[in-house]
């Protein structure tokens, strides 16, 4: 055994970035413990960072190629892997056309430097049209905002939380997710900061959150109701003068077209949707606007539903007419050391948005990619441009895109199958051809995507800790060697170190972060809060702000139309859950974070349980339009009534990965409908899903 040594390190699992001391030597992880001198984290990690280490040891990981021989994967050679999957993607397309693969990418690419570097030339080598992702299982509707309005889909408005004097949360549960769109890791401890010094932190969403429990006020809203709510917060606030445009005043278009275009959103309107009184709703919309500064931050909630694209707009419209958009204590945007927007920036171009629409039921293509809503019935239908093949990396949509199962049997229609994964888990298990990829301890670490939408500017880079298991290119390497095959080059491109040390010499701090500094820096270097710089910046065709594109205007007629009508035989309205031990779908193979009680449990309301004499702890049949799973019961006030909760990311049929979990759980997405879309963006509606419930036995 070698001597125990020191590696500073952000984590990797969810977006917050948290500062990780750890302590290892040349075989093993010794210990994981929280820098208390990072400048974002500033000491906290959540439980999922000691379970860093069980990704690379977990007994189930995948460490060989596999193939699938009549029907049971065998190790093959990493050659043979390669060339396999690169003669089977172009026999699929030789035999009917380039975009008959599909490529899939998942959520932990946003965290892995090196796929991120390397996927944008695989997916190009592989020449399709046909690209899906988890962004639109997720969050595209702030990139059609963020297009519409300000030019650019990443150019994204960041709460200035840490010196705000009143924050509206709107679908987000930050305590527990640590935030998105938004990294904030500690954030119990920031709104504790934020009422300290005088300020109100207000939630609204139809569980009573850890996140309300900790803030200044909390109301229960009916799902899918929020763009009234913060419409009819604009509306009071043109109606009674509050409107002050601030800096960005000469910037800034389209004022009178949305003073007409709201006036039917009344807050009486909005209280008979939302729920939530008039006189509250005024109250909020005064405050709001009286506010030293403000910030009204909508997240998953207001974005994972049917009107998700409004939200974004309305979110961004409150925070600007009240003038705080680019203002300390509003929304704010980063200068991160590597300058994403800056490295693709659009000033100046003309380009029509949605870029196009999808083949069979013309969804819109934002970034490149089609919704994931739609991509089985890509599958299923027949036609040029069908999906014959396809690619994941690092994604499991048969358990987190909605209607999954019907995604997972169009799976076994396709003449050909690879993902790159290290698990076999109810997606991959579907393949012909997995390739092993390589964990964050076993990777440097430097995060792209998510220093774009931190609270404070911050940069930290970490050299691979271990290496790969043994055979095992680093993924990067996996991405770039599929790449040359599929392009005949007979080399593969520069390392994702050389890659960052050019790309930091364009970005914003050139002057202080390099490679270099930051592995001497012994944790993130500090860059600041965020400072206003939005006027220099904004990216549409004529460097000017649209308060009203369009697109958003054209959809109010549909939100005025959507009624409260029960469904009579889908009487609840089914949301999701995120929960503090897991994440997304693939950290229930972790002893230690799967350990104690089943928490895939549907959450009641006492009224409702008593009302269809549901016990606590009981069996549950809830069903809808698509599916029905049983699950035990949780009754709590903490859920509106007539709302139930499931939390996403369980339900793992195969049996390897639930392992750990000892109990057969549900997946969410077994009942979550392909067919509830948000039309502008294409974003899956998960929320809001109407269902039924019934006691079992
Ligand atoms: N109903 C409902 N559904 C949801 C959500 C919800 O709130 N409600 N949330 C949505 C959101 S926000 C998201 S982001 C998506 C996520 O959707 P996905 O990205 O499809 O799913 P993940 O669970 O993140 O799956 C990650 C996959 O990557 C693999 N993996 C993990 N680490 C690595 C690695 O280092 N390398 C490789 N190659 N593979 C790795 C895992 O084994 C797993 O197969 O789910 C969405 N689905
Ligand atoms: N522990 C943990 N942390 C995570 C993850 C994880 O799986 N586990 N996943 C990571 C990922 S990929 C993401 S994208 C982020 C997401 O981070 P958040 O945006 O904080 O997501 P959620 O925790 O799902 O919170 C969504 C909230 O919206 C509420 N809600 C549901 N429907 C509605 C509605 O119609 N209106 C309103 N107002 N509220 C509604 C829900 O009750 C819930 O409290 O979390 C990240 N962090
Ligand atoms: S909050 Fe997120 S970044 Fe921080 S330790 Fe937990 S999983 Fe890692
Ligand atoms: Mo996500």
């Amino acid at each position: 055994m070698t001597q125990p040594q020191i590696q500073h390190r952000t984590c990797n699992i969810c977006e917050a970035m948290c500062g990780l001391i750890i302590t290892h030597d040349d075989t093993q992880v010794l210990s994981i413990k929280p820098d208390p001198d990072d400048p974002l984290s500033r000491g906290h990690i959540c439980p999922k960072a000691v379970a860093l280490q069980d990704f690379r040891t977990d007994p189930d990981r995948i460490t060989k190629p596999l193939r699938k021989v009549n029907g049971e994967f065998v190790e093959i050679g990493w050659d043979e892997a390669l060339e396999y999957a690169a003669e089977r993607i172009r026999a699929v397309q030789s035999a009917h056309d380039r975009d008959a693969v599909g490529v899939y990418l998942g959520n932990p690419n946003a965290h892995k430097f090196g796929n991120l570097l390397n996927l944008p030339s695989l997916v190009k080598a592989i020449g399709t049209s046909n690209r899906y992702s988890s962004a639109t299982a997720d969050q595209i509707p702030h990139h059609v905002a963020s297009i519409h309005m300000l030019g650019h889909p990443m150019l994204i408005p960041v709460p200035d939380i840490d010196r705000t004097d009143y924050m509206l949360i709107i679908g987000g549960n930050p305590v527990v997710s640590n935030g998105s769109m938004m990294t904030a890791p500690g954030f119990g401890r920031r709104i504790e900061e934020v009422k300290a010094r005088g300020g109100q932190v207000v939630v609204i969403d139809p569980r009573r959150t850890e996140t309300a429990d900790k803030a200044s006020a909390h109301h229960f809203i009916r799902p899918e109701t929020d763009a009234f709510l913060m419409l009819a917060m604009v509306h009071v606030i043109l109606d009674r003068g509050l409107v002050d445009l601030g800096h960005l005043a000469d910037r800034i278009d389209g004022l009178d077209a949305l003073k007409e275009a709201i006036k039917p959103l009344t807050p009486a309107l909005a209280a008979d949707h939302t729920g939530i009184a008039q006189e509250v709703i005024e109250q909020m919309a005064t405050d709001f606007a009286n506010a030293k500064s403000a910030v009204c931050y909508a997240r998953m909630g207001a974005s994972t539903q049917s009107f998700g694209g409004l939200c974004q707009w309305a979110s961004n419209v409150l925070n600007i007419i009240t003038g705080n958009f680019d203002v300390e204590g509003g929304a704010m945007f980063t200068t991160p050391a590597l300058d994403y927007v800056g490295m693709t920036s659009r000033k100046g171009k003309h380009r029509t948005y949605p870029e196009r629409r999808s083949r069979v039921s013309g969804q819109p293509l934002y970034n490149g990619e089609f919704p994931v809503s739609v991509m089985a019935e890509e599958m299923e239908t027949p036609g040029p441009g069908q999906i014959k093949a396809l690619v994941t990396v690092a994604g499991n949509p048969v358990l987190t895109a909605p209607n999954g199962r019907r995604i997972e049997a169009a799976l076994e229609g396709l003449d050909f199958m690879m993902s790159i994964d290290i698990h076999l888990n109810d997606t991959t298990r579907h393949a012909d051809l997995i390739l092993p990829g390589t964990v964050a301890l076993e990777e440097v670490m430097y995060d792209i995507v998510f220093h774009t939408f931190a609270v404070r500017n911050t940069a930290a880079y970490a050299p691979a800790m271990f290496a790969p298991p043994e055979g095992n290119p680093q993924e990067w390497e996996v991405i770039a060697r599929l790449t040359a095959k599929l392009t005949g080059a007979n080399q593969i491109g520069p390392s994702p170190d050389q890659v960052l040390s050019m790309l930091l010499t364009q970005g914003f701090h050139a002057d202080q972060v390099t490679i270099p500094t930051m592995q001497s820096a012994q944790g993130s270097i500090d860059l600041g809060p965020m400072v206003p710089n939005l006027a220099d910046r904004l990216e549409t065709p004529e460097g000017r702000l649209d308060l009203a594109p369009d697109v958003f205007l054209d959809d109010l007629p549909r939100l005025l139309d959507s009624t409260a009508l029960e469904d009579e035989d889908f009487p609840y309205l089914m949301i999701g859950r995120r929960q503090v031990r897991s994440h997304n779908s693939w950290t229930q193979n972790s002893p230690r974070l799967v350990k104690g009680r089943n928490r895939c449990t549907v959450q009641i309301n006492p009224v409702d349980a008593d009302r269809l004499g549901i016990a606590d702890e009981s069996e549950v049949q809830v069903s809808g339009r698509v599916g029905s799973v049983t699950l035990p019961a949780e009754i709590t006030d903490t859920m509106a009534p007539g709302v139930v909760s499931i939390p996403q990311g369980w339900g793992q049929r195969n049996g390897q990965l639930s392992a750990a979990t000892k109990v057969q759980t549900v997946s969410i997405n077994d009942l979550t409908d392909d067919q509830r879309i948000d039309p502008i963006s294409g974003n899956a509606a998960f929320n809001g899903v109407p269902v039924a419930l019934a006691a079992v036995g």
